[in-house]
């Protein structure tokens, strides 16, 4: 079996305007639609960013990949890193950290390739890396401080505004009847810290036995972020990137018995051993879209369970793929022992066969496959290709967005 030909698709879907420390999320967000054809005709599918250095990367490296064999990932990551040389980071400067390219564009076509390698032997993708540990895969909901959608032409709002303690515990009970979320997470660094602190304490009222976390992306200051931890540091499961950058997790993480961690401050197996050293997190993030694909995953939650640390999983805004593809590298990392994140019930669109993956009582069942066990809608992703042609938008830019509705918004991190 060998790749034949690398099909790209951008596509744009709409989003709702989720407010984060750095600004709110687009009217649409981007994701690339990956498809490796081969030539005993099967076709692996994946989904990656959309982004303009990501999509770049994917594109100056597709050429490499043909006659690739879909086993051979380790010549996948050869081909990629020379068609890369000095590639960069895929995000955007207003962004809290970099991702590389190469890191990126590796993972983009390894879980096609897995996908291929899963249906060639007729098999589940989890079953590639060792097999399923679990037959669901638990998710956090997902809570956002939100503003109302201006207008509905690129898709209905949800919600509505979302800006106070009271209306986010209003959005935490909806999402729970909804989807059975038995944990949550707050994407905070957006309000005062004192509401954010109310905020936790209405959602530990209503929800006694939840598992509580807040990342506010580095927004606070080490002594804001141990007042939040004198305030509510018991009731929350572990408290993720409170403060900016390694050395100032590591002087918090010095002074809080709460566990710390991050999606920000380790992205790259580089960044393991100095986090480990100085101890500056206790949980680290994986995300199969940049950790060296879902074989990165993996190996991540060995590092982690050497290092005594826990291994939870990150989310970005998604489709149906990437979601098939989380849930895969869930079921298989033997240590990972938290909910994972998932933006998907804020996507109201999915361009995968059947519609939108189920989540029953907080969980979503482990595709039964073969490879990740999705096939793409090919109607629904023409469409989806056809608006993003349409749209004047060709990267995530939540700092510009946010000064539609606040015209004169300063990025601050951290702000308090
Ligand atoms: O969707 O606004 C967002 C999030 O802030 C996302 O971009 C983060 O990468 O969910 C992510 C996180 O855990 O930091
Ligand atoms: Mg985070």
């Amino acid at each position: 079996m060998k790749i034949q030909e690398v099909r790209l698709t951008p596509v744009a879907i709409p989003d709702v305007p989720l407010v984060n420390t750095k600004g709110v999320h687009q009217a649409v967000f981007l994701r690339t639609i990956i498809e490796l054809v081969t030539d005993v005709g099967l076709i692996g599918i994946g989904e990656s960013y959309g982004g303009a250095r990501a999509l770049n990367g994917m594109r100056k490296a597709a050429e490499s990949l043909i006659g690739l064999d879909p086993f051979h990932l380790n010549e996948l990551r050869r081909r990629v890193e020379q068609a890369l040389p000095n590639a960069g980071g895929i995000n955007a400067p207003t962004m809290l950290t970099q991702h590389q390219v190469v890191d990126a564009v590796y993972s983009a076509f390894e879980i096609p390739l897995l996908d291929l390698q899963g249906k060639f032997l007729e098999r589940p993708l989890c079953d590639l890396l060792g097999g399923a540990v679990r037959d669901r895969v638990g998710f956090s909901g997902y809570l956002f401080y939100k503003f109302k959608k201006p207008n509905e032409y690129r898709g209905a709002d949800l919600f509505g505004e979302v800006m106070t303690p009271n209306a986010l515990l209003d959005e935490a009970k909806a999402l729970v009847d909804e989807y059975g979320f038995r944990s949550l997470k707050l994407k905070g660094g957006v309000l005062e810290p004192t509401l954010e602190i109310e905020t936790m304490q209405l959602l530990r009222d209503e929800f006694p036995d939840a598992p509580l976390r807040i990342d506010p992306m580095g927004a606070w200051r080490v002594p804001t972020a141990l007042t939040v931890c004198d305030a509510i540091g018991d009731i929350l499961e572990y408290l993720e990137d409170p403060v900016r950058g390694m050395d100032a997790m590591a002087e918090l993480a010095s002074q809080t018995h709460v566990p710390l961690a991050t999606n920000l401050v380790v992205v790259e197996f580089e960044h393991i051993v100095q986090a480990y050293r100085n101890g500056a997190v206790q949980i680290i993030l994986s995300d199969h879209h940049y950790w060296r694909g879902a074989t990165g995953s993996i190996r991540l939650g060995e590092f982690c369970r050497a290092g005594g640390m826990g291994i939870s999983m990150h989310s970005n805004t998604h489709l149906g793929i990437s979601l098939a593809a989380m849930v895969h590298v869930a079921a298989a990392t033997t240590n990972l022992t938290y909910d994972c994140d998932t933006h998907y019930p804020w996507t109201q669109n999915d361009i995968i066969k059947g519609g939108k993956l189920t989540i029953e009582n907080g969980s979503i069942e482990v595709p039964k496959g073969p490879g990740l066990g999705v096939e793409i809608d090919a109607d629904v992703l023409a469409e989806f290709h056809d608006f993003y042609v349409s749209q004047n938008l060709r990267d995530r830019e939540d700092t510009d967005e946010m000064r539609r509705y606040i015209p004169n918004y300063e990025r601050v991190v951290p702000r308090w």
